[in-house]
């Protein structure tokens, strides 16, 4: 009876009649349903986890596995997981979930908004009992995101407590490609990455990005937008961004595929990560009662 209630609570304090509803998502996880004008989407309270973004007049953007685990405590494999306060495994602690917890926690509903064609879902989740067993501070993190004829994702974190913190966060954004081999990622000329297939060697872009094996690169120092040239799907995806100085790019390509049981062996060829992120030199420090807002602007073009 309590599952129940909860969407219709939810849809009830928080839908917008033909244009945003808290349903039942897979697995039964409470999801918010958006059909605007401009775009259609969904955004999952678990992980505030935004899994499906199509323009009018496009096709679905964002890439979700069919092996996708859709239960409390696993991680959505797709869409956009939220990953804070570290990226990938925690230094010095190999127990510690990859890519922090709050992908896998629960979140609640902060707001629904329409804003002329466009729609914003924020979310929030807090530090409790459960996140101080792996990090002592006192957060708020805000995941919102508009949908629309373009896809803005903020996360505002605010420090709630009285001690100064220090934290990396992604957007980890996985996008469908028709064919990984044919695609091309432009925007890092030049630009110093760490080459995590090969223990993290320091190395330089050298014009557009080919994905020819597993891929797995922190661009470091870079601001720029990135455009995917997918010439199977005949679009181009912009990623623009604010506040973030570290971009990843990530393809398991096929052995790492195959390793990973919420992924199917044939799906790399479909999907690129292009990760928003503060990693590494550029995690962030933020004072007591200070806020930081990372930004991604997605936008979707004809080839
Ligand atoms: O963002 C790239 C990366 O850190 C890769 O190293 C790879 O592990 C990927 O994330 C997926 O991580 P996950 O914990 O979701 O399996």
């Amino acid at each position: 009876m309590e599952e129940a209630a909860t969407f219709t609570e939810l849809d009830r304090e928080f839908g917008i009649p033909g244009i945003a509803s808290v349903v039942e998502g897979n697995g039964g996880l409470p999801k918010v349903r958006i059909t605007s004008p401009r775009a259609v989407g969904e955004m999952y309270l678990h992980g505030g986890h935004v899994t499906s973004w199509k323009p009018t007049g496009a096709d679905e953007v964002l890439f979700v596995s069919s092996q996708s685990r859709w239960a409390e405590g696993q991680a959505i494999r797709g869409g956009v997981p939220v990953c804070f306060p570290w990226f990938a495994n925690r230094e010095g602690d190999p127990k510690a979930p990859a890519h922090g917890f709050v992908r896998t926690k629960a979140w609640q509903l902060e707001s629904i908004a329409q804003a002329g064609d466009a729609v914003t879902v924020s979310m929030f989740t807090e530090s409790d009992e459960s996140t101080k067993k792996w990090w002592p501070a006192d957060f708020r993190l805000v995941h919102r995101t508009t949908f629309g004829s373009e896809l803005n994702l903020e996360l505002v974190l605010t420090n709630t407590g009285t001690t100064s913190l220090r934290f990396e966060e992604a957007l980890h954004a996985y996008y469908r490609v028709g064919q990984i081999e044919k695609a091309r990622v432009c925007g890092l000329d030049g630009v110093h990455y760490l080459d995590k297939t090969e223990q993290n060697r320091e190395k330089t872009q050298q014009g557009e990005i080919a994905i020819t094996s597993e891929t797995d690169r922190v661009y470091l120092n870079t601001g720029n937008a990135v455009e995917l040239e997918d010439p199977a799907f005949h679009r181009r995806i912009r990623v623009a961004k604010e506040n973030s100085r570290a971009t990843v790019v990530w393809n398991p390509w096929v052995q790492k595929a195959q390793s990973m049981p919420d992924f199917g062996d044939d799906e790399w060829r479909q999907m690129i990560c292009i990760e928003t992120t503060n990693v590494a030199d550029f995690a962030v420090s933020l004072e007591p009662g200070r806020q930081h807002t990372m930004k991604a602007v997605i936008r979707v073009a004809g080839l």
